[in-house]
């Protein structure tokens, strides 16, 4: 096989990729139709994760994509609603192709540099692929979809069918998201909770994103500030969908947006510095009742506030006089985008990288039935099924169908307390200090354990829970 055409993105190699490498290598060298098929899933394989922002209506998911990427390539207006889901995948020169139902590519120009013309009516496009040139997406490649509500069943609908019915029904229609970010600014309804069961995640490549911090609670006239506000209310969230996601973090999106897309401007500075004489309360109501009395125009003011809400307009006055460059820092360190970029370049970047590979072992197992060389993929797929290395793949392959079989069973914590340890000793519920010897007595005990419930399992999928624990403790016996 060629070398696969898509580099490794990041850092060292990944011992997981690094084995699925070797036997698509493998696959290749069996010669015929099957180098074809090695370079079609060595793309899977190298292209960064594709991470899906879904939510409700106007929950912020556009704004939020832009902060993430740095530039305003997402439409937020108030009154434009997100009609198309959308893939912003790194890579230039910037374009983008419209992926109709059928499967079919066809590229389309771009107005403005940004607004894609799709040509057809939205119901006949399954994803726009958007391709841009941007360091922000060098590790992961973000999904844009239109807001799940019931006043909007058209646009819902879109989103359905490129994350959930495209899958099934053509694969080349679907966008085959491999983690989640779920946005949402109060306790989400059971319908969006419902639609994020069916994209089939687990919480561990779910990630809870309490929108709109900046504005919650009463807002910036309440007595409490909302982002402080915000953060404790996250914590409860997540207690309360720890089945759905496995954090919940606050992000005020317009304030992350504005920073660092360019949009706030020294001139916007003096406008803001101009209006620090005035207490809050005064300011508003000057706005609504007397705007001629207002140090600036109206129109300045207005702008402001499509620019950096009322949290903004009360508090980045202080960052004022330090012109533009002193409020974006002050935004984006409020904004909370830094630690959510944390947590969705660490943790849920290594769960969608895990979900992937299990993508990939699905691929394999589907040429095993299918292709003439069955006998000679199979050994290339078992030996690689029993590499120690794709011991988390194989565990969040299991606690995927265990989830969706039958969330209940004992096994579904097992999992997730393995899957979640940074190191072996945390994943066997050790103090990071164990020694080896206590790993292994431990790894021992649970081995032990495990293969006692598997007498009497409860369903399929827990037998191939408890059949991928059985591995991964037997691998830290061994000392792999
Ligand atoms: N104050 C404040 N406003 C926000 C924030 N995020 C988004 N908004 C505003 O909310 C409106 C909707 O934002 P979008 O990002 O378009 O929301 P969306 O979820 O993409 O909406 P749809 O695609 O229509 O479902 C816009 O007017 C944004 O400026 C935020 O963090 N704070
Ligand atoms: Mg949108």
């Amino acid at each position: 096989m060629s070398a696969p055409h898509i580099p490794p993105q990041t850092g060292a190699p990944d011992p997981v990729h690094q084995r699925i490498d070797a036997a698509l290598h493998q696959l290749a060298a069996l010669g015929g139709d099957l180098v074809a098929h090695a370079n079609r899933i060595g793309a899977i394989l190298w292209s960064p994760p594709r991470i899906v922002v879904v939510g409700r209506l106007k929950a912020g998911k556009s704004t939020l994509v832009n902060a993430l990427i740095g530039a305003p390539v997402a439409e937020t207006a108030a009154l434009e609603a997100t009609n198309v889901v959308t893939v912003y995948e790194n890579g230039a020169p910037s374009r983008a192709d419209v992926v109709s139902t059928d499967g079919t590519r066809r590229p389309v120009p771009l107005a403005l540099g940004t607004t894609v013309d799709l040509g057809v009516p939205p119901e006949q496009v399954a994803y726009v692929h958007r391709y841009l040139p941007s360091h922000a997406l060098s590790t992961i490649t973000l999904v844009d979809t239109p807001g799940l509500a019931t006043l909007t069943v058209t646009n819902a609908a879109a989103t359905e069918r490129a994350l959930i019915d495209g899958f099934e029904q053509t694969r080349s229609a679907s966008v085959d998201a491999d983690a989640a970010v779920f946005l949402f600014d109060s306790m989400p309804r059971t319908d969006e909770v419902e639609f994020l069961q069916r994209l089939g995640f687990t919480p561990l490549n779910t990630l809870g994103v309490l929108s709109r911090a900046d504005g919650f609670g009463r807002g910036v006239l309440g007595n409490r500030d909302p982002l402080g506000h915000a953060a404790e209310h996250a914590n409860v969230l997540a207690r309360r969908l720890a089945g759905q996601v496995g954090t919940v973090v606050p992000v005020a999106g317009l304030l992350a947006q504005t920073s660092h897309t360019g949009a706030f401007t020294d001139a916007d500075a003096r406008a803001l510095a101009a209006l620090d004489p005035l207490a809050p309360l005064e300011l508003f109501d000057l706005l609504d009742a007397d705007p001629a009395a207002l140090p600036v125009p109206r129109d300045q003011v207005w702008r402001l506030l499509e620019l950096i809400g009322e949290y903004g307009l009360v508090h980045a006055r202080a960052q004022a006089t330090g012109g533009a460059h002193q409020v974006n820092q002050w935004l984006s360190g409020v904004s909370g985008v830094h630690p959510l970029r944390a947590v969705l370049e660490q943790s849920l970047r290594r769960f969608a990288v895990l979900h992937r590979a299990g993508r990939i072992l699905a691929e394999l197992d589907a040429l095993v039935y299918s292709h003439p060389a069955r006998d000679a993929i199979r050994q290339i797929v078992s030996a690689l099924r029993t590499d120690p290395a794709l011991v988390p793949v194989e565990l969040l392959r299991a606690l995927r169908s265990l989830l969706q079989a039958d969330p209940s069973a004992p096994a579904v914590d097992e999992l997730d307390q393995v899957l979640r340890g940074g190191t072996i000793a945390e994943a066997l519920g050790l103090e990071p200090t164990a020694s080896p010897e206590q790993i292994r007595a431990m790894a021992q005990q649970k081995l032990v354990a495990v293969q006692a419930q598997s007498v009497s399992t409860r369903s399929a999928a827990e037998d191939t829970a408890l059949t991928a624990l059985t591995h991964a403790y037997t691998v830290i016996v061994r000392g792999h």
